[in-house]
């Protein structure tokens, strides 16, 4: 009945539209922007689909993994999606709980989609970080970690999946503690574990609660069982130990061995988790319906809204001086735009508001390149469906429509001038592995195929497409082949565009090893307007610091005097960074080297700055050859996690890979293995782990470095690109 789930939509609209009118400004500071991230398998989409029933969003729960296509749990909005069981794509949902509201980015949970989880995280100011009380900390989970710390994202943790055997919380807690080095206390003991999980005893307050009804709503409280009163006392004095370590007030509390009143505690742990100082420890069963409105209470009472935050800018009007946001509803407009979707209601663009309000009919312009457009519709997302608004103010996602952009853009009010402020960039990682494909059907008529290409480079930073100048080759690169065989089969769904792939080909990278000199002159002074110019000086490797610092070419003029003359000297920089573009070992960019320029010469007519570009370019071939050129490969961290039985056969085939093993625990009959594997031999592991494990053996893998390649490794390939060359 579509017409009426309409006019339910448009009713629901309305009303939301009111309450929204009458609460005004003061709303920010019940306003929660928040995350879920995890590990693979966690939980992540089974806690969201709960946290969204039990707000009364969603009114049943479709489990995750059905047997039913159709009804997959909701956030999970694309098809492929739910056949692979594996959310790939983050989507924005709105919803409430008491008197808060709660914008969910879900965030996607493999590692091939980093950048997804990285845009997210930018956009949020808190997060719940989802653990498996059986997995515990995972490479995943530190990855993920990493890049929280990297946004000071506060955040509580929920340990999940109580009711699974071999759950145990305690150990989790610790590996936060160890691995993660977060300073994190425990909110709840749990009441029974494995199949005797039936609720939690909440620390602060004291009580007990166990959840009843069909789908676990109805929360009960009761006394704290007798058995678990130590555990609980215990509990509650390590809070406020943790609590005292990063907060003056807690710290005399627990000096004095006294114990302060809930709300003084939970005024504390606020204080401390915004800070960024304390992690609060929540747990539970999603799928059994235990723990998530505790949880939920968490997020309302210890994630901040977005007026505990501080945000700033770049004012590109002032040399892209770093100045402050305020989160307020009258100051000048400022939001990002960080997820673009190609929707059944055509282009959406999830944008977050950090400073003003975004209104229906308003002007908005991109306040890099000026372009000035109309507002027509301003939404909020709920997985496919939406709620049209008027307005939206600061500390809000919202998805808007009609809009072109790219993500990453900035957009300011039209109508207020000289005002171009521009949110950070994202760190965007180069993607590591290529594939050439082509549409079965050569002609491509529709032109869906480049179509599709263009809108999945415009959604995703780490997805670059180009066209092989010598073979006409459309490449697409990404950052591992789970990522690019999604946007083929998206090509496939979305744009009925079929498409055959060659091998995946891994991005090698060239560098090199030791210092070496050049001296050389550029001339041609044969008839007609001549070139001079000659260029002097070293080329080495970068120092680990710069490399670190995220540097990959490095020029230094250390002329003294003019020998070259200063206009020219920025033709010579140039000729040798085109350089780096195409390595003399196997052709692909190289990486990791300073140029230092220290003498020259010019010529008073036939110098230019073509003839300077030139003798770098010479100088660089010159020098290249004899400063130990070398290959890299992407080399992958790798975390395995198989039954104990087949350990053996996996490190085995680890070691066939070129792999390092760098630890392995050995857990209830389950072994993980840490390891970093060139990414070169990973092509195909998942169907080797497969059948080496009847399917019980699971693999992750994230990009940790270009390292060098041995000798006997890289030969193969300089015999082919040789091979190559001659060819051509
Ligand atoms: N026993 C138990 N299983 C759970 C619990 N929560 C989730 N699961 C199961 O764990 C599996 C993974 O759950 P998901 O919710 O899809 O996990 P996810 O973290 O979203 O995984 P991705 O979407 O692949 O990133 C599913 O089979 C769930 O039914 C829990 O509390 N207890
Ligand atoms: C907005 O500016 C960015 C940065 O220059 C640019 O990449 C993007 O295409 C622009 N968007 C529009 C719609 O002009
Ligand atoms: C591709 O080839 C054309 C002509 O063959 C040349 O003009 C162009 O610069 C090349 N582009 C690149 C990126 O190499
Ligand atoms: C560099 O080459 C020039 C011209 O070929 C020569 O005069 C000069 O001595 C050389 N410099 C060094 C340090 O060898």
């Amino acid at each position: 009945m579509p017409g009426q789930r309409q006019t339910e939509v448009a009713a629901l609209a309305a009303i939301g539209m009111q309450t929204r009118g009458l609460a005004g400004e003061a709303n920010s500071e019940l306003l929660r922007n928040i995350g879920i991230s995890a590990h693979i398998d966690s939980g992540k989409t089974t806690l969201t689909e709960r946290i969204l029933f039990y707000t009364g969003r969603i009114n049943a729960i479709n489990e995750v993994k059905g047997k039913d296509p159709n009804k997959g749990a909701k956030m999970d909005s694309m098809e492929l999606e739910r056949e692979k069981g594996i959310t790939i794509q983050s989507a924005a949902t709105y919803t409430q709980w008491k008197d808060t509201n709660i914008n969910i980015i879900d965030t996607p949970g493999h590692v091939d989609f980093t950048v997804e989880v990285e845009r997210a995280l930018r956009v949020l100011d808190g997060a719940i970080m989802v653990l498996c009380s059986v997995g515990g900390v995972q490479s995943q989970s530190i990855t993920v970690d990493r890049q929280m710390k990297r946004y000071n994202v506060p955040r509580v943790a929920f340990i999940n999946k109580l009711d699974r055997m071999g759950a145990n919380p305690d150990k989790v807690l610790d590996a936060i503690r160890e691995k993660l080095r977060l300073n994190a206390a425990m909110m709840q003991v749990p009441i029974g574990l494995e199949e005797n999980h039936d609720g939690i005893v909440d620390i602060v307050d004291q009580v007990a609660y166990t959840f009843h009804g069909p789908n676990g709503e109805e929360v009960r409280k009761g006394p704290i069982p007798e058995d678990l009163a130590d555990k609980v006392e215990m509990r509650r004095m390590e809070l406020l130990e943790r609590l005292g370590e990063v907060d003056e007030e807690m710290e005399e509390f627990f000096l004095m061995e006294e114990m302060p009143e809930p709300d003084a505690l939970r005024a504390a742990i606020r204080r401390a988790t915004i800070a960024n100082t304390f992690v609060p420890v929540f747990m539970g069963s999603a799928f059994k319906n235990r723990g998530v409105q505790p949880l939920l209470d968490g997020v309302e009472n210890f994630l901040p809204s977005p007026l505990d935050m501080k945000y700033s800018y770049l004012d590109l009007a002032d040399e892209e001086a770093s100045k402050p946001l305020a989160c307020d509803a009258k100051a000048p407009l400022v939001a990002l735009a960080f997820k673009l979707e190609e929707s059944r209601f055509g282009q959406l663009t999830y944008v977050r508001v950090y400073q003003g309000s975004l209104k229906r009919g308003m002007f908005i312009r991109n306040s890099t390149t000026g372009k000035r457009v109309k507002l027509p519709r301003v939404v909020r997302m709920h997985s496919e469906e939406m709620e049209d608004v008027d307005e939206v103010g600061p500390g809000e996602i919202a998805a808007l429509f009609g809009i072109e952009c790219s993500s990453g853009d900035t957009f300011c009010d039209a109508d207020i001038k000289d005002f171009n402020p521009s949110m950070l960039t994202m760190f965007v990682p180069e993607p590591v592995v290529s594939l050439a494909i082509k549409p079965k059907d050569r002609s491509d008529s529709s032109g869906n195929f480049g179509k599709a290409l263009q809108r999945f480079q415009r959604e995703d930073p780490t997805f670059r497409v180009k066209v092989d100048n010598e073979s006409k080759e459309t490449i697409i690169s990404g950052m591992g082949e789970l990522h690019l065989e999604v946007y083929l089969e998206r090509m496939r769904r979305e744009y009925k565009v079929d498409t055959i792939a060659g091998m995946p080909q891994v991005n090698y990278r060239e560098t090199i090893t030791q210092r070496a000199e050049f001296n050389y002159t550029h001339k041609k002074q044969s008839g007609g307007s001549g070139q001079f110019g000659r260029v002097e000086g070293y080329i080495e490797p970068l120092s680990e610091e710069e490399i670190q610092e995220g540097k990959e070419f490095v020029f230094l003029n250390q002329m003294i005097g003019n020998a070259i003359p200063p206009e020219y000297v920025s033709s010579v920089e140039k000729g040798f960074q085109e350089s780096m573009e195409k390595g003399v070992i196997v052709g692909h960019p190289l990486q990791g080297v300073k140029v230092v320029l220290v003498d020259g010469s010019a010529h008073s007519v036939d110098s230019n700055e073509m003839a300077f570009k030139l003798a770098a370019r010479g100088a660089f071939r010159q020098a290249v050859n004899e400063a130990g050129p070398v290959v890299l490969e992407p080399v992958m961290k790798v975390e395995i996690q198989v039954p104990e039985e087949y350990q053996g056969t996996v490190v085995g085939g680890i070691n066939r890979r070129r792999g390092t093993i760098l630890e392995s625990d050995m857990e209830d009959d389950l072994a993980t293995i840490q390891c970093e594997v060139p990414l070169k031999e990973m092509f195909g592991y998942s169907t080797e782990i497969r059948s080496a494990t009847q399917a019980k053996g699971e693999f992750t893998m994230e990009f940790k470095a270009h390292e060098a390649m041995p000798q006997h490794e890289a030969e193969e390939l300089i015999r082919k690109y040789k091979e190559a060359e001659n060819d051509s």
